[in-house]
C-alpha cells in the first residue's frame, strides 16, 4: 500500500507540496495538469516539469487523476476518433515517463455533484453535502453558479469552465445516449486504449458516479458493485480497473463497500478513502475519516483492501474544512492529513494482527 495525497499543482492549490512532505508516512502525489482541457494531449514537457516539481520535494508521482474524458467519447460521435486518439498519446506520454496509474470517470456533464460546498457541523467543522431535494428544486445553471460562488476562488476539479460554458449544448448531445449506449462507448474506449496501456503497463482506474445516481436526468453506469463487475468483465484485463471511491459508492447506502472490494480483487490499483453520513434518503453528508463520525466502517474497508489489494494506491479523500483553513472545498490540508494518519493506524494495526 502507498499512501498519497490529491495535489492540484503550484499556482491551483492552496496546499505545498513541502507541507505534504511532512504528513508521515505519505510518499506520493496525485495530480494532474490542471490547466489542461479534456481532449487534448498532454505535453511531455508539462509532464516532465510535474514531475520534477513533485520529486524535488522530496516526493514521488504516483498517478494522475484525472485525465478527464472528452464528451464526444462519452456520446460516440464521429469526432470521437480524434479525442482517442489524443487521449492514446497522453498516455504513451505518461507511459514514457513511468507514470503509470490513471484515475478518470465516465459521467456525463458534470464529474462529482454536491448540493452544498460548506455544510456547517455541530463541531464547526464545514463539508461538502449532498441533498436530493435542494438539486430537484434548482436547474443546471443555478447549481453551477452556487458552486461558483462557494468554491472559494477555486476551480473545482472536472467542473471546467469551458465544459460548463456549453451545457445547454451538452445536454442537447446527450439527449439520445442511454445508460446502455454509454456503457458501449466506455467499452469502445476501453478497447481502443487497450494496447498502449499494455505496453506501458499503466492502470486505467475508473472512478465510481458521485452521487450514485443519475443526476439531472443524465445516464449514470458506474453506481454499484453488479455495474462495476460488468465493466471489469467486458474489458477482462487487469489494466481495466477500478477507483474504489467509498465516498461515491456509500452515497447510496445499499452498497456494502467491503463486499464490493473483496469482489473486485485485483483490479483495484487506486482507492479514495473517507467517511459519509447520511441524514435521509438521498441527503448525506461528508464526515471526518474516522468510522464512528459517520456511517462506514473504516476498520473493515482497510481490511478488506490489505486483504485483497495489498499493492493499492489510497489517498484520504475530500477533508473537512476545518482550524479556519481557507481553500478549496474539500481539498484543505489539515483534515486530509489527518485522515491519512488514521487510515496509516488501521493498515499498521491490521498488517500487524495479520503477520503476528
Ligand atoms: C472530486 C473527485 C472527482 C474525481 C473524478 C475522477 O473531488 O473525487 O473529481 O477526481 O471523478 O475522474
Amino acid at each position: 500500500m502507498q499512501m498519497t495525497l490529491r495535489w492540484f499543482g503550484t499556482g491551483y492549490d492552496s496546499v505545498r507540496l513541502s507541507h505534504i512532505r511532512q504528513i508521515a508516512g505519505v510518499t506520493g502525489i496525485i495530480t494532474t495538469l490542471y490547466g489542461t482541457t479534456p481532449g487534448e494531449a498532454w505535453k511531455t514537457e508539462d509532464i516532465r516539469a510535474i514531475k520534477k516539481e513533485v520529486e524535488d520535494a522530496g516526493l514521488e508521482l504516483t498517478g494522475i487523476e484525472s485525465v478527464n474524458i472528452h464528451d464526444s467519447i462519452k456520446i460516440g460521435s464521429p469526432d470521437r476518433e480524434q479525442y482517442i486518439e489524443n487521449y492514446i498519446t497522453t498516455l504513451e506520454r505518461l507511459g514514457q515517463e513511468g507514470i503509470k496509474l490513471i484515475c478518470y470517470n465516465f459521467m456525463p456533464v458534470f464529474d462529482w455533484t454536491r448540493s452544498d460546498l460548506a455544510k456547517p457541523r455541530p463541531d464547526g467543522a464545514t463539508v461538502l453535502a449532498y441533498d436530493q431535494k435542494k438539486i430537484d428544486a434548482i436547474n443546471p445553471d443555478t447549481m453551477l453558479a452556487e458552486m461558483d460562488a462557494n468554491s472559494n476562488g477555486y476551480v473545482l476539479p472536472g467542473w471546467e469552465p469551458e465544459r460548463m460554458g456549453r451545457l445547454k449544448e451538452l445536454f442537447e448531445l446527450y439527449k439520445d445516449v442511454t445508460d446502455e449506449k454509454l456503457f458501449d462507448n466506455l467499452v469502445y474506449f476501453l478497447n481502443r486504449i487497450k494496447p498502449v496501456c499494455k505496453q506501458y503497463g499503466i492502470r486505467m482506474a475508473i472512478h465510481p458516479d458521485d452521487p450514485a445516481w443519475p443526476v439531472f436526468g443524465l445516464p449514470r453506469i458506474v453506481t454499484s458493485g453488479e455495474k462495476i463487475r460488468r465493466l471489469m468483465k467486458a474489458v477482462d484485463d487487469p489494466f481495466n480497473g477500478v477507483t474504489l471511491c467509498t465516498g461515491s459508492l456509500s452515497s447510496n447506502p445499499a452498497n456494502d463497500i467491503p463486499a464490493i472490494i473483496r469482489s473486485l480483487a485485483g483490479r483495484i490499483p487506486f482507492a479514495h478513502v473517507r467517511n459519509t453520513k447520511h441524514n435521509g434518503p438521498g441527503d448525506f453528508e461528508e464526515a471526518a475519516h474516522l468510522s464512528s463520525d459517520g456511517d462506514l466502517d473504516m476498520y473493515e474497508i482497510m481490511k478488506a483492501l490489505y486483504e485483497t489489494c495489498p499493492d493499492v494506491v489510497i489517498r484520504p479523500d475530500h477533508g473537512r474544512m476545518v482550524w479556519g483553513e481557507v481553500a478549496m472545498p474539500g481539498y484543505g490540508l489539515y483534515d486530509r492529513a489527518m485522515g491519512a494518519c488514521y487510515l496509516n493506524g488501521l493498515w499498521e494495526a491490521i498488517s500487524k494482527a495479520a503477520t503476528r
